[in-house]
C-alpha cells in the first residue's frame, strides 16, 4: 500500500474517530444535561388577555398579617430593628417556643370589608394577603395541617375566605402571597437551626415530600376554596428550590386555573419564571421592555407590624412612587402590617387613605395606563400613555408657571387640564413638546395635563 494511501486511510480513520468521540461526548452530555423545562404556558403574560386585570390596575395592597404580628418586633423585651415578620429567625426562637403565639392569636376586631374599604379609598386595585409566611403559619383553614388558624389558634374563623369574599363584593381582585421556605419543617434549609444534613438539593426526597404532600395539597386548597387572581410566591431563594420545581408549580395551579396570574418567585426570579418581575424596596429606573413588573414596598420599614416602627412614607411620597411606576409600565404593591387584634396601624390608614384622595380624582392617569416611552429622564414628575393620549403628572410646577418640557415622541395637537380649564399652549420641538403651564398648580400633590397627539 503505498505511502500516500496509508496517509489517507489515516487521516479517515482518524476522523471517524473523532466523529464517533464527539458523538458519545455529546450523547454524555445529553445524558448529564437536564432535560428542557416544560412550557406549560402558550401565551404572552404581556399581552395576555388573562393579565389584563393586572396590567388595568396597576396598585395593589400587600397585607402580611400572622403570628409575628403577636410579638410586633419585641421578643423577651428585646426590640428587633429587622423586619418584623423574621423575628423568629432574627431572635433564633426555637419551632416549639414560637408554635405557642398561635394560642394567643384571636383578632376579633378583624373586619375583612373594613380592609377592603380602606384599599379601596385609598385607590386601590387588588389585594394579597399572606396565606403561609416563612414561619409556616396557615392563615385559613387548612385540611393538610394542624399549624393553622382553624386548628391551633381560638380565633375560630377563616380570615383568607372573609377577605376574598369582602374583596369580591367591592370589586377587587384577590391574591395570595405564599411561601416557599417554610421554617416549620427544620429538615428542609432555611430555618434559622437546621443541622448540616438539613434538606439542600432540589432533589432531596425530603423536598419531595414536602412538596407532594404540604406545597401541592395546599396551593390546591387555596385555589378551590378562595379562587384567587394571583399567587405571590416567595421565600424561593432557598438552595433546595429550583427553577424546574418551580415549573412544575407553575403547571400544577395553571391546571388548577388556567387565567391565574404568577409572579416570579414561583422559580428562582428569572425572566423565564412565572408572568412577572418584583423588584422590592425599589423602583425600577425604567421600564423592563416586554415583561410585566409589580414593586412591592413597605409603608415604613417592616412588612409584618412592629408598634415601634414610625418611619412612615408620606401621602405626597406615596403618590409619587405610584405615579413613577405606572409611567414606567409597572404595578405597585404597598404592604400594610396588621396588628395582632386585626386593625391596620392609624397612621397606614391615614397615608393610604389621604393618598387615595389624588389617586381616585385622577385614576384616568393611572389605571389602564402603559409606560410612555420619553427620551429623558423626567424631574418633574412622571407621563403616562392611554392610546394616543399622554397624562403629564406634574409634581414639580415652575415657580410662576410657564414652559415645562414633555419629551414623548410625536407631535401633540391639544395640551389640557385633566380636570377642566383653559387649554395650554403647545410647542412641538424635536426634543418632545413644550406646554405653557399657568402660574397657579390647579392641584396637589401633582397636577394632571392631558396631551392629545395629533393623530387623534
Ligand atoms: O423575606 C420576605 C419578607 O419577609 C417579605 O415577605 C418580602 C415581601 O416581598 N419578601 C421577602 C424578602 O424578599
Amino acid at each position: 500500500m503505498s505511502p500516500r494511501v496509508r496517509f489517507t486511510a489515516l487521516v479517515v480513520l482518524a476522523g471517524a474517530v473523532a466523529c464517533v468521540a464527539a458523538l458519545g461526548i455529546r450523547r454524555a452530555r445529553r445524558k448529564t444535561e437536564p432535560p428542557p423545562l416544560p412550557a406549560y404556558r402558550q401565551d404572552d403574560p404581556y399581552t395576555a388577555p388573562r393579565t389584563r386585570w393586572f396590567r388595568d390596575a396597576k396598585y395593589g395592597l400587600f397585607v402580611h398579617w400572622g403570628l409575628y404580628s403577636i410579638p410586633a418586633g419585641e421578643w423577651k423585651g428585646r426590640r428587633t430593628e429587622k423586619i418584623g415578620e423574621w423575628i423568629m429567625n432574627h431572635e433564633k426562637i426555637p419551632v416549639a417556643e414560637y408554635e405557642q403565639l398561635a394560642r394567643q392569636f384571636n383578632p376579633t376586631k378583624f373586619d375583612a370589608r373594613e380592609w377592603v374599604r380602606l384599599a379601596r379609598a385609598a385607590g386601590m386595585k387588588y389585594v394579597v394577603i399572606t396565606s403561609k409566611h416563612h414561619d409556616g403559619f396557615c392563615l385559613w383553614d387548612s385540611a393538610v395541617t394542624t399549624y393553622d388558624v382553624a386548628d391551633a389558634t381560638p380565633f375560630g374563623r377563616d380570615p383568607l375566605q372573609e377577605l376574598s369574599e369582602a374583596c369580591r363584593e367591592q370589586g377587587l381582585r384577590f391574591g395570595v402571597y405564599h411561601s416557599i421556605m417554610d421554617w416549620h419543617h427544620p429538615e428542609l434549609a432555611g430555618y434559622w437551626d437546621a443541622g448540616k444534613d438539613a434538606a439542600r438539593k432540589p432533589d432531596d426526597p425530603r423536598v419531595q415530600k414536602y412538596v407532594e404532600e404540604q406545597l401541592k395539597p395546599q396551593l390546591r386548597e387555596l385555589v378551590a376554596k378562595y379562587d384567587p387572581d394571583l399567587l405571590w410566591f416567595d421565600g424561593e431563594w432557598v438552595p433546595w428550590w429550583s427553577q424546574r420545581r418551580g415549573r412544575e408549580i407553575e403547571a400544577y395551579l395553571v391546571g388548577l386555573k388556567s387565567d391565574i396570574v404568577i409572579n416570579n418567585r414561583v422559580g428562582k426570579r428569572k425572566t423565564t419564571d412565572g408572568d412577572y418581575e418584583t423588584p422590592e424596596q425599589e423602583i425600577p429606573a425604567a421600564a423592563m421592555g416586554k415583561r410585566l413588573w409589580e414593586t412591592c414596598m413597605t409603608l415604613n420599614d417592616t412588612w409584618g407590624y412592629k408598634h415601634f416602627d414610625q418611619n412612615w412614607k408620606q401621602p405626597d411620597d406615596v403618590t409619587r412612587r405610584l405615579c413613577d411606576i405606572a409611567g414606567k409600565g409597572g404595578n405597585f404593591l404597598l404592604n400594610v402590617g396588621p396588628k395582632a387584634d386585626g386593625t391596620i396601624p392609624q397612621e397606614s390608614v391615614r397615608i393610604l387613605e389621604k393618598s387615595g384622595e389624588w389617586v381616585r380624582a385622577n385614576g384616568e392617569a393611572v389605571y389602564g395606563t402603559a409606560f410612555a416611552q420619553v427620551t429623558s429622564p423626567l424631574k418633574w414628575g412622571s407621563v403616562t400613555r392611554k392610546g394616543d393620549v399622554y397624562y403629564a403628572i406634574v409634581f414639580d410646577w415652575p415657580q410662576g408657571g410657564g414652559p415645562l418640557a414633555v419629551p414623548v415622541a410625536g407631535s401633540i395637537s391639544r395640551a389640557r387640564p385633566l380636570h377642566g380649564g383653559e387649554d395650554l399652549t403647545v410647542t412641538n420641538t424635536p426634543a418632545g413638546v413644550e406646554i405653557t403651564l399657568p402660574a397657579t398648580k390647579p392641584s396637589e400633590p401633582a397636577a394632571v395635563i392631558v396631551l392629545e397627539t395629533a393623530g387623534r
